[in-house]
């Protein structure tokens, strides 16, 4: 096995893309349309951040992959789903992703609204077949992803995103709204390796937890530094866009400065949580210091 979590990134990344492959028909299945775009919206680059966090929390709990993979893949679908929904006209109006035609604009708008709500329940059939889980695990994983994706989570967190469109929002509550909107589904990512664990005591679930928590937040804070001085290759989409639609963000409330301040203590808190797991946390480490540090 190669020596270091970004070595070994290649095959987690090669590993979720066999799983997400083998889990949504293939183009030529009927209806064809609906079937491109729904790989297109896949498969048209992503860094793979969650199925990663996922194996990276599996490593520091020392759980087999095998047995991340239906939790990975899930999440993994879900996300492309939101991705799809927040480019739409109705949302953020985007044409580009991940430097490609979005789904709609690849495709057409009733496809891509069609591919994307074909996702998300792809996703909990992946769950459904999780195999040689503990007993129970497979239906916390699904409590665990639906909350984090409803209007409680993610869902949620876009509502309130969109209602704050030119508004003035306290770092609170700002926060919370990232936490739902981005850091749910992230913490989600990291909480399924612990569901997933063996005799995980209370206090090492609450740890991964947080850490989770905060690196949800401050990924948040991050996309939102990087929407402003990162690179259209790094972004894959025009700079500024955040600007344009008037999108109440840390950096436009509070400035860049103070977003990466934020960030560097969001990271200080998250990586005091892996402290009881020495250096089986490394990969959570190596993977929360990318988070924050991509494109300085
Ligand atoms: C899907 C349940 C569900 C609801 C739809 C549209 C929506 C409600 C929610 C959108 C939430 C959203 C898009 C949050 C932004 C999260 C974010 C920073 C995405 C970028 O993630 P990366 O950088 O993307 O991991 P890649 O391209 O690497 O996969």
């Amino acid at each position: 096995m190669p020596e270091t979590f970004k070595d070994r990134i290649a095959a987690y990344t090669t590993r979720v893309d066999q799983g997400l492959d083998a889990a949504l028909p293939a183009a030529k299945t009927s209806p064809k349309r609906l079937h491109g775009a729904m790989r297109y919206g896949v498969f048209n680059g992503g860094k793979r951040v969650r199925p990663l966090l996922t194996y990276a929390a599996g490593e520091c709990l020392e759980i087999d992959p095998a047995l991340l993979d239906a939790p990975a893949v899930a999440i993994e679908l879900i996300h492309a789903f939101s991705l799809i929904h927040d480019d739409l006209p109705a949302m953020d109006d985007d044409d580009l992703r991940r430097g490609k035609p979005t789904v709609h604009k690849q495709y057409d708008e009733a496809t891509a609204i069609l591919a994307a709500d074909a996702l998300q329940p792809l996703a909990f059939s992946v769950l459904s077949k999780l195999d040689g889980a503990p007993d129970g695990a497979a239906i916390k994983l699904v409590q665990l992803i639906t909350e984090a994706c409803g209007s409680t989570g993610m869902t949620g967190g876009q509502s309130i995103d969109l209602a704050a469109e030119g508004q003035t929002l306290s770092a609170a509550d700002l926060e919370h709204m990232y936490s739902l909107k981005t850091g749910a589904l992230i913490n989600a990512s990291i909480v399924s390796a612990c569901l997933l664990g063996d005799n995980l005591s209370s206090s090492d679930f609450a740890a991964l937890d947080s850490f989770g928590r905060d690196i949800g937040v401050a990924f948040q804070i991050k996309d939102d530094i990087l929407d402003i001085e990162g690179d259209t290759d790094v972004i894959g989409k025009p700079a500024g866009s955040d600007e344009s639609l008037n999108k109440a963000t840390y950096p436009a409330l509070f400035g860049l400065e103070a977003s990466r301040k934020r960030c560097d203590e969001l990271l200080a808190r998250a990586l005091e949580n892996l402290s009881p797991f020495g250096r089986t946390a490394i990969p959570l480490e190596w993977l929360a210091r990318f988070i924050v540090e991509r494109g300085r």
